[in-house]
């Protein structure tokens, strides 16, 4: 381990009150709870590179296609692998033009008696259309998701074998959203409602896989490999989880990535989170790479979203930032 109890303790004390107990009702806030005597794994970023190259040999991987059931399956048993217990969530959705589409929401859970616990997110299907790609022909050409699917959840694989190897104080839910990524393609001359977007994770936010499911507060990671990503405050992240996203910029901050990890407020994105918070009131975050009005990376929902454009650098900041906040939760 790096980083000194020097070093924490002096960031600590910078940021406010210096209390190391509850507050008057005995409910701890965000900086309280903070164990900085518990040692944090180091993310392996090539290990995490791996798991994002695995799932993008599979193809695309948009619901009801081959590389979709093979690349779940795939999910299910790597997570089986690591100790987690798995459950699928298989559900029939309603696309934004009416297509049935067989999805499967993956969920892996560590200490699942434990009533303290994390949930970290992300989607796994990819986009079936490549339709912010700069030359048209390429609009009706499948995505295959290198940077948006697979990043996210190659780092949660590796969060998981690192859990496998040591478990944190506090339990982990490492939920894999399906159908994300199906929102009305921009040459559709049609209505654009957000709820075409994310029909995996409104569907679980509504029928969570345990009954009455809760946890201290979640972390979404969509689009965590591109080369020179930046990533700001999301703006839904600030309004629902304002306590998290200090909480996970604060980490960045002690581990020296607060030149990717931007303490800045960014622009609002339509994310897997926005339904998690409305839904299942489990306040949770986005670390996606989104400025105030700008676009995402270069790459987004185009066919050059693929390995070449994944960085195990911004894989390592984004993974060992979820590990420092994970592992110090008590
Ligand atoms: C919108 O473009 C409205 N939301 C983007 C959510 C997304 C798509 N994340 C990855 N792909
Ligand atoms: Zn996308």
């Amino acid at each position: 381990m790096a980083i000194s109890l020097f070093t924490l303790l002096a960031a600590f004390s910078c940021g406010g009150s210096g209390k190391t107990g509850g507050d008057a009702a005995g409910k701890k806030t965000g900086e309280t709870a903070l164990d900085l005597n518990v040692s944090v794994p180091a993310f392996n970023a090539d290990s995490a590179y791996l798991y994002v190259k695995r799932q993008v040999d599979f193809g695309p991987r948009m619901p009801n296609s081959a590389g979709h059931v093979a690349c779940g399956n795939y999910l299910a048993e790597q997570l089986e692998a690591f100790g987690a217990r798995v459950t699928n969530q298989r559900v029939d959705l309603i696309a934004y033009d009416g297509t049935l589409l067989k999805a499967r929401n993956i969920i892996g859970s560590y200490k699942p008696e434990t009533k303290r616990r994390v949930a970290l997110f992300a989607h796994w299907d990819t986009r079936p259309w490549a339709d912010n790609d700069p030359d048209a022909s390429n609009h009706h050409t499948p995505v295959l998701g290198a940077n948006d699917g697979a990043s996210g959840v190659g780092v949660l694989l590796e969060v998981a074998r690192l859990i496998q190897a040591r478990q944190p104080a506090v339990g982990i839910d490492i939920i894999f959203f399906d159908a994300e990524d199906g929102g009305a393609p921009q040459f559709y001359k049609g209505d654009h409602k957000e709820e075409y977007w994310c029909l995996g994770s409104q569907y679980w936010a509504r029928n969570p896989h345990v009954r009455g499911y809760n946890a201290r507060f979640g972390i979404l990671l969509d689009m965590v490999g591109g080369r020179g990503s930046v990533f700001l405050k999301e703006a839904y992240s600030e309004e629902f989880a304002k306590d998290i996203n200090k909480k996970v910029w604060n980490a960045a901050e002690r581990l020296g990535y607060g030149t990717t990890l931007v303490d800045k407020r960014g622009g609002y994105v339509t994310d897997d989170h926005l339904f998690v918070n409305r839904y299942a009131r489990v306040k949770t975050i986005d670390i996606v790479p989104y400025s105030d009005g700008g676009d995402f990376t270069p790459t987004w929902h185009t066919v050059d979203d693929n390995m070449e454009h994944i960085d195990r650098r911004t894989l390592q900041i984004v993974g060992q930032t979820v590990l420092e906040v994970i592992y110090r939760e008590k």
